[in-house]
This record gives structure tokens, C-alpha cells and sequence, in this order.
């Protein structure tokens, strides 16, 4: 942080995303109670911005939210030791219907993943993503104080936003972070608005994607749809009068993280996941956690386990899967539909291979805080992240981050982002579920060495390049950026 604030002399730093790191319900007891929402973005972004201080500016969604906010929309976070402010901004129902669950949820969402829900196009969705993305750009002009803020904006709601503020702040650093894939030239093709949605990403003086391969399917698609120079060497678009460098940023946790210091030693986690879940002592279990959405590729996993325990039934009694799957965009059917689906799979499950008490999977549709996240982490012997497409996947991070006894063995899909940076974790194909059901038996018989082993390379890889790294990153070459710009006019 300190090498950064001396690179970037008294810069002003704006974050936009639509989640907000800070929410305030109104419980039916009259208590305001704070939530941290369970997104990749915000345990990713937060600890950054702590560390920096700057403007938050997101979309305000708890029920208490109006009331804790102090003046024009503002309030100081964290509450118990404020060292950044959060701007609100109001949407109503409509604008968060066409923007939020049609546009970004319904269109972008499955178009980017590939994951076989057939993208939905609406034109009133369209018109309420370009008004909602019009009214952050207002709000970011306002909150800025001098000429060239460095803009941090975040993921796929704000599309159009580089562009927009681009127009308004001409010398303002934009870097634009995707937080999910980015998919081939052809599949991005079908959406009806892609033009536009490239020409308002391009408004960025830097795009980031997690990976390599998300940034040259981002050129393909640039140099197939839009009137661009495009220099590969250097990654660099350059359009109209503009020049957008894409650049890989992996993200990751931050290291040590937050919720692992208040962690008791591993066998008493153990011991108190299995008490609580009613489980015997001594079986052997495997956790999946997630925000309950089918690119995660629940059902699959779960299939996986049917296969392992059919084809190896020893097994039956032994080894249960402890899946938390946090509700999230219920308001749509297709994430409605995967709850009832899997809820009813893992019954039907459970009543073929268990019975007096045994129950293989253990779903629990709720969100869990994460103290109790990590507290099953460590009370894991595996951690199965089984994305369909992904565009990085913090969880299979945290499980390694929370294995300081080295013990533990990742099970890893090949499609998230996250397989490039952990190539020590046992990968599979999701779509291959009988392999997947041998993976989970490799990983049960895996000698306590070799998992050491294999978990001391991964913790070093995270340890390295954590989330603090993955801002920094950007914001050095944001702040070299500026530089080079400030030479430039002095010619
Ligand atoms: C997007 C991209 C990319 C989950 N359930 C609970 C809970 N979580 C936390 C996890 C983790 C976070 O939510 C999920 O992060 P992921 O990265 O795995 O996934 P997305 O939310 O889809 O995030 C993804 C990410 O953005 C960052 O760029 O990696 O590819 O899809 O931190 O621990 N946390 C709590 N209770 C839960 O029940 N407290």
C-alpha cells in the first residue's frame, strides 16, 4: 500500500459496482443488522479499498439502507473503524428488473459462460441497462473532485459505463475489471447489442479479464465487430481517438485472510462440523460452497458422489458431500428451477444410498457467515469446486488459504480460471461425471504426504499473488499510464 500511495501522489480513487460491500436490513424485531453479501467481488475488492480509502459507489439494496446514510446518499464504512465512503445510488423496481435481472442477469450472465441457459434478449431490458448505466456515470461525475479520478469499475452491469464517463471526465483513468468470461468471437456474436457493448467497454484506458485466454477472446471479438487497430503484441486497441490496453489480472483473497484468525486447530473444527451436522465422528467429508447458480455446476457434483458411491459402495456410510449453496437472484425462474432440481436430486439421492441417519449429501440452502465457511473448510478432507465456466473462483482460493495444517485435497474443474494459477489440485471435467466420481476417490485415499505437498505449492501461489497484488497490479500500471500521459502533454 505504501509503494502504491507513493506512486500515485494524492490520486482520488473511485470503485463502481452494483453490489455494495455494506448492506443495513431492518429485521422484524426493529434491529438494524449489517450485512457483507457473498460475492466474489467484494471479498475480493474490499480489503483494497480499506487500505486505500476513496469513494464506493454502488447500487443501495438493504431494507435499511436510506436510513443509515448521513447526507446526499453517503455513508462512511466500515462502521466500526470507517476508513472509506460508500455513495449510494437508488434504483426502482423497474430499473432493477430490466437492468439488474433481465440485461445483466438473464442476457450477459449465460451468454458469457457458456453454460447452456439460452441467453434472453429484451428490448425494455436494454433500454433500462443503458438508463441505469447513464445514472451511475452522473453519480461517479458528481462524486468526483478534480479532473482525473482513477475509476475502478466493476463487472458486467457497467458495460456501457467506460464510455459514458469517458464523455464526462476525458482525463479520468478508467480500468474496467470483467469479473466473468469472456467468450469466443462466434458465441459473443449472438448478442443484439454487441457492438455497443464493446464500444462502451473500449471507453476504458485498461480492461482487465482473470485470464489470458478471456483477454484474446475479448480482441477476437474486437477486431470482428468494431472498426479498431488492434496490435497483438502489446494487447492495445486502438479506436476512434482512444487507446484501451487489455490486460490478464488474475484476482485473488486477501492473505492471511480476515476470517481464518479467529479459527480453532483443525481436528476441532472437525469435530464441531460433524456434531452440528449430525454426523458420525468419523466420516470423511467433502464441501462445496457457493452462491446457489448453475454455472457452478451443483447438480453435476452431486452426480459425481451418486456415481462414486454406486461404483464403490464401501464407500456408503463413510463419505458424505456438505453442500452450502447461499440463495441468489431468486426472482429468476431459471435460478428457481436449479434450486428445486437439486433439492429434489439430493433427496433422491440420499434415498438410495443412505438410511438410518446416514444421509450422503447434506444441502444447506442458506447463507452461511463466514467464520462458519471457514470453520468447514478446515473440517473438510475435500473441497470440490465443479464450475461449468468460471471466471476465476475464490472459493477453491479460501480452502486453500484455510488449510494451514497442509492437509486437504482440492478437487478443481478445468473451465474456472482459478485451474491456471492451481495446477496441484486434482482437475476434472464436470461434464465427465463418472471421472469425477473417481477423482473423489483419488482424493480419499491420497496419502498425507503427497497432500502435503501438493497444499504447500497451492498456499504458496496464493500466499504470493493475493488479492492485494491483483489491485496493485492495476493501479501501478494505471499510475505508469498517467505518467507516460503527463510526458506526452508536456510535447
Ligand atoms: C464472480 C465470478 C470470480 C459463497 N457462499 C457463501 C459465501 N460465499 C463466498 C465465497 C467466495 C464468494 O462468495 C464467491 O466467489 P466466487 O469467486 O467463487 O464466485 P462468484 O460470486 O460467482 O464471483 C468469479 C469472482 O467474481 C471474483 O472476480 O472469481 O469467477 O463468477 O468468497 O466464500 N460467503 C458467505 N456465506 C455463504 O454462504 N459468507
Amino acid at each position: 500500500t505504501l509503494a502504491l500511495a507513493n506512486e500515485l501522489p494524492g490520486a482520488e480513487i473511485i470503485v463502481v459496482s452494483n453490489r455494495e460491500p455494506y448492506i443495513h436490513n431492518r429485521a422484524r424485531d426493529g434491529e438494524v443488522s449489517l450485512q457483507i453479501p457473498a460475492s466474489g467481488l467484494v471479498s475480493a475488492l474490499e480489503p483494497v479499498v480499506r487500505a486505500c480509502g476513496g469513494t464506493w459507489v454502488a447500487h443501495g439494496s438493504g431494507t435499511a439502507d436510506r436510513e443509515a446514510v448521513d447526507s446526499h446518499d453517503r455513508v462512511a464504512v466500515p462502521p466500526d473503524d470507517p476508513s472509506y465512503t460508500l455513495r449510494r445510488v437508488w434504483l426502482s423496481d423497474e430499473e432493477q428488473d430490466g437492468y439488474y435481472y433481465g440485461f445483466a442477469n438473464e442476457g450477459l450472465w449465460p451468454l458469457c459462460h457458456i453454460a447452456f441457459v439460452r441467453p434472453v434478449f429484451r428490448e425494455s431490458d436494454w433500454a433500462m441497462y443503458r438508463a441505469v448505466n447513464e445514472k451511475f456515470a452522473d453519480a461517479v461525475a458528481e462524486e468526483a473532485r478534480g479532473e482525473d479520478p482513477i475509476i475502478l469499475i466493476q463487472d458486467y452491469h457497467f458495460a456501457l459505463l467506460p464510455r459514458l464517463l469517458r464523455q464526462r471526465l476525458p482525463r479520468a483513468t478508467i480500468i474496467t475489471f470483467w469479473h466473468i468470461p469472456w467468450p469466443n468471437a462466434e458465441t459473443f456474436g449472438i448478442c443484439p447489442h454487441r457492438e455497443e457493448i464493446i464500444e462502451g467497454l473500449l471507453g476504458s484506458s485498461i480492461v482487465g479479464f482473470h485470464t489470458q485466454f478471456h483477454c484474446s477472446n475479448f480482441l477476437d471479438a474486437v477486431d470482428r465487430f468494431v472498426e479498431s487497430r488492434i496490435v497483438r503484441e502489446t494487447s492495445t486497441v486502438y479506436y476512434g481517438g482512444d487507446m484501451t490496453r487489455v490486460r490478464p489480472y488474475p484476482i485473488s483473497i486477501a492473505w492471511p485472510p480476515a476470517a481464518l484468525r479467529r479459527q480453532k486447530p483443525v481436528p476441532e473444527c472437525r469435530a464441531a462440523v460433524r456434531e452440528r451436522l449430525g454426523l458420525p465422528s468419523d466420516i470423511r467429508i467433502a464441501v462445496g460452497i457457493e452462491r446457489f447458480d448453475y454455472t457452478k455446476g451443483i447438480i453435476d457434483r452431486m452426480q459425481a458422489v451418486d456415481s462414486f458411491l454406486t461404483e464403490h459402495p464401501e464407500w456408503v456410510g463413510r463419505f458424505a458431500l456438505v453442500q452450502v449453496a447461499a440463495p441468489t437472484r431468486s426472482k429468476l425462474a431459471s435460478y428457481r428451477a436449479l434450486q428445486d432440481e437439486a433439492l429434489a436430486l439430493a433427496e433422491e439421492i440420499n434415498s438410495r444410498h443412505g438410511g438410518e441417519g446416514y444421509r450422503p449429501i447434506v444441502l444447506v440452502a442458506e447463507h452461511h457467515e463466514p467464520n462458519e465457511v471457514y470453520e468447514l473448510f478446515r473440517a473438510a478432507d475435500l473441497c470440490i469446486v465443479s464450475s461449468l465456466h468460471d471466471g476465476m473462483n475464490l472459493v477453491a482460493k479460501e480452502f486453500v488459504a484455510a488449510r494451514d495444517d497442509e492437509q486437504g485435497v482440492l478437487v478443481l474443474s478445468a473451465f474456472a480460471g482459478a485451474s491456471r494459477e492451481l495446477g496441484e489440485a486434482v482437475i476434472v471435467n464436470p461434464y465427465h461425471t463418472h471421472a469425477m466420481g473417481e477423482a473423489i476417490l483419488r482424493a480419499l485415499d491420497m496419502p498425507a504426504d503427497e497432500q502435503r505437498e501438493r497444499m504447500i505449492l497451492m498456499r504458496e501461489q496464493v500466499r504470493a499473488r493475493n488479492v492485494y497484488r491483483w489491485a496493485g497490479q492495476m493501479l501501478l500500471d494505471a499510475a505508469r499510464l498517467r505518467k507516460r500521459e503527463r510526458i506526452a502533454r508536456l510535447n
